[in-house]
């Protein structure tokens, strides 16, 4: 009888890059195993949200101007604190606080600077819809020195690692340093992320577009022509639109498709959040095939000028998302 494989986690794999990733450390783990308990918190919390009191707003707005749930400042604290004595870590990034966590000097130990969504799509908690965690690590510039900015305002291509968990029916980690996009299903038997699908690959074509369609008449024409395109009999699309960009991302990564949040004009740079949503995503989506653009250039490529900046984003299946990019040249 075979035996049985014995479980890998997220930290394991991580590590069999040893000699080829030269980020596959010891010490990157134990920074990658902060990530993995914090998420694990995140996901106890989520499980009993309606009995714990902890749904509902905490009547703050953010830096991004939304209502602040309490789960979001759970959330928050918790990947703070569980990334906070990591020993390598310079710098935290959040979407919910305007200045970066400096937790310790960027030319000290402090090697990399981690940036995280820590609850993207929490409005929709109360609805029992699935939300995630989105994050992404960078080294610290060596030519940067004790500019905070200079480390947090690089472009995506610059990421180590990036990924996301997001809390559903299970409760899965996808991530990739750059070898592929792995998948973990959290065991809560035994409390650790146990490795269930490797070198995952987004489908090249996906009969799904996702998008909120009340926007429409605010996207710029060419996205306008793709949506009338879209609708055709012949075409033969579904249209599939949950609110919550980790649950559309993760149906796009695995099912294929395109998702898009085009610029509106309340939002004309786009709603989503460059450094802590679209790169980390665009990372994730490059790595399993896909591709990630902001309707002019690649996402990865795009040289970031402000932490909370804001970006169009089209990401899918390469084939659906030039098959956009086609309708906005035209
Ligand atoms: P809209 C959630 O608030 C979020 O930031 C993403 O998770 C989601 O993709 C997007 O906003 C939904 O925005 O304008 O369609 O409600």
């Amino acid at each position: 009888m075979t035996e049985k494989p014995f479980i890998k986690t997220v930290e394991r794999h991580f590590l069999e890059r040893k000699g080829r990733n030269p980020h596959a450390t010891t010490e990157f783990c134990w920074l990658l195993s902060g990530i993995t308990l914090a998420t694990k918190i995140i996901a106890s919390q989520i499980q009993r949200a309606g009995l714990l009191e902890i749904v509902g707003e905490t009547g703050k707005v953010n830096v991004q101007g939304e209502e602040v749930q309490k789960l979001d400042v759970i959330a928050n604290d918790t990947l703070v604190r569980c990334l906070g004595y990591r020993g390598n870590i310079g710098l935290l990034v959040s979407e919910e606080d305007e200045e970066p966590h400096v937790i310790q000097d960027a030319t000290a130990a402090g090697k990399y600077t981690v940036l995280f969504d820590p609850l993207d799509g929490s409005s929709n908690i109360n609805a029992n819809v699935n939300i995630g965690t989105i994050f992404s690590i960078l080294q610290h510039d060596p030519n940067a020195g004790g500019d905070i900015m200079a480390h947090v305002l690089q472009p995506g291509s610059k990421q180590v690692a990036a990924g996301y968990v997001i809390y559903g029916s299970s409760t899965v980690l996808a991530y990739t340093a750059g070898y592929g996009v792995h998948m973990f299903t959290l065991d809560p038997s035994i409390g650790a992320f146990v490795l269930a699908q490797e070198n995952v690959r987004m489908p090249t074509l996906g009969k799904t577009y996702s998008v909120n369609e009340a926007n429409s008449r605010q996207f710029p024409s060419g996205v306008q022509k793709y949506l009338d395109w879209v609708k055709t009999e012949e075409a033969g699309y579904s249209s599939r639109y949950i609110g919550s960009l980790v649950a559309d991302f993760h149906r796009t990564l695995m099912r294929g498709g395109v998702f898009l949040y085009p610029p509106t004009k309340k939002a004309p740079s786009g709603k989503l959040r460059l450094l802590y949503e679209a790169n980390p995503l665009a990372f994730v989506a490059e790595q399993a095939g896909g591709m990630a653009s902001d309707g002019q250039q690649r996402i990865l490529d795009k040289k970031p000028k402000a932490m909370h900046e804001r970006t169009p984003l089209i990401i899918g299946s390469r084939d659906e998302v030039d098959r956009v990019l086609y309708f906005m040249k035209g």
